[in-house]
């Protein structure tokens, strides 16, 4: 019996010794250890022993189970470290090598052409004036002189927040402001977002724009004319062909629109609309007509950006696609 049970150690010992994984010693043990195994079959076997001899013969056996079931239980446990270390080996981090290239930032086409509006304004005499994005009905529509009835006001035009306070659809609020604050003469420039319940392929519901006002004795359309000759030309960087052509807004009397003549679309394409200041918007302001005059204009910095990038799709500049953005 010692004899027999020797040797199942030895073969186990021997056979343990050489699998490696947890699968194939799961197996293994099977064969030694599980119901049919071979100790098992010798535990069966007991019965048919004597007495005495049973209880000696079941110690003896159980010895070598113990054994037996210890080399299992060992190797199991070498088993699964090494793979720990193989995968703690293969999962190090080399934190001494080098980096990824980080992409670099870069500014939105918007900004830079708001940007580069702003300093050729600057460059000019104007100062940057800013305001909030939501205003009343008093300073977005009746400051501006525009009536009760008009159809900037309709709800599919303006996004309304309650009965007195809406997105502003354009940033002349701000002029109005800064007319309040200090005053004539002025001369000043506001960008800023704007909104509009407008969604199509060349409108989206907030948009850019820049608007300008000049307010002093003796100022005139000639002047206008001027300025705003002398801004496309340097915003575009070559002489501009601009075509004005008359126009209404409340808010300005007599207006204009301002066509830039693009030679590469064979075609003339509108920037702007502009005018003198309305008497009684520079009555809403304390400002008496007949002693000051002014102008102003409004630009759209959108469509400005899409002619100065050759841009063809509106959306684009708001889809926040990094392959777009990352070619300006
Ligand atoms: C435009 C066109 C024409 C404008 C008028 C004023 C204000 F406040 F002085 F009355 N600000 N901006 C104006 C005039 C805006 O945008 C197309």
């Amino acid at each position: 019996m010692q004899q027999a049970l020797d040797a199942i150690l030895a073969r186990a010992t021997e056979e343990v010794a050489q699998v490696q994984t947890t699968h194939d010693l799961a197996q293994l043990k099977a064969v030694f250890l599980g119901k049919s195994g071979e100790i098992t079959q010798l535990l069966r076997q007991l019965g048919r022993l004597l007495a005495d001899e049973r209880k000696a013969a079941g110690a003896q056996i159980n010895i070598t189970k113990q054994a037996v079931q210890a080399l299992f239980f060992n190797r199991e446990s070498d088993i699964k470290e090494l793979a720990l270390t193989e995968r703690l080996a293969a999962e190090t981090i080399d934190v001494t090598l080098p980096v990824s290239p980080d992409p670099m930032a870069r500014l939105h086409p918007l900004t830079t052409t708001q940007e580069r509006a702003m300093e050729l304004f600057s460059s000019m005499g104007f100062r940057v004036a800013s305001g909030p994005d939501i205003e009343t009905q008093a300073y977005n529509f009746d400051a501006l002189n525009i009536p009760e009835n008009h159809p900037a006001r309709a709800m599919q035009d303006t996004f309304y927040i309650d009965d007195t306070h809406l997105l502003r659809t354009q940033t002349s609020p701000v002029q109005i402001r800064e007319m309040r604050e200090h005053g004539v003469p002025i001369r000043l420039i506001a960008p800023g977002r704007v909104y509009r319940c407008d969604s199509d392929q060349t409108h989206t519901p907030m948009f850019h724009q820049m608007e300008g006002l000049m307010i002093d004795k003796d100022i005139t359309f000639a002047q206008l004319k001027t300025l705003l000759q002398h801004f496309f030309n340097r915003f575009f960087d070559r002489e501009m062909r601009l075509r004005f052509r008359a126009s209404y807004f409340p808010f300005t009397e007599p207006s204009a629109e301002v066509d830039v003549w693009m030679p590469e679309k064979n075609a003339w394409l509108e920037v702007l609309g502009c005018g003198m200041v309305h008497p009684n918007v520079l009555r809403e302001v304390s400002v008496d007509p007949d002693e000051y005059v002014g102008f102003a204009f409004g630009m759209g910095l959108d469509r400005l950006a899409m002619l100065y990038y050759g841009i063809t799709d509106l959306r684009s500049l708001f889809a926040n696609e990094l392959a777009f953005l990352s070619q300006f």
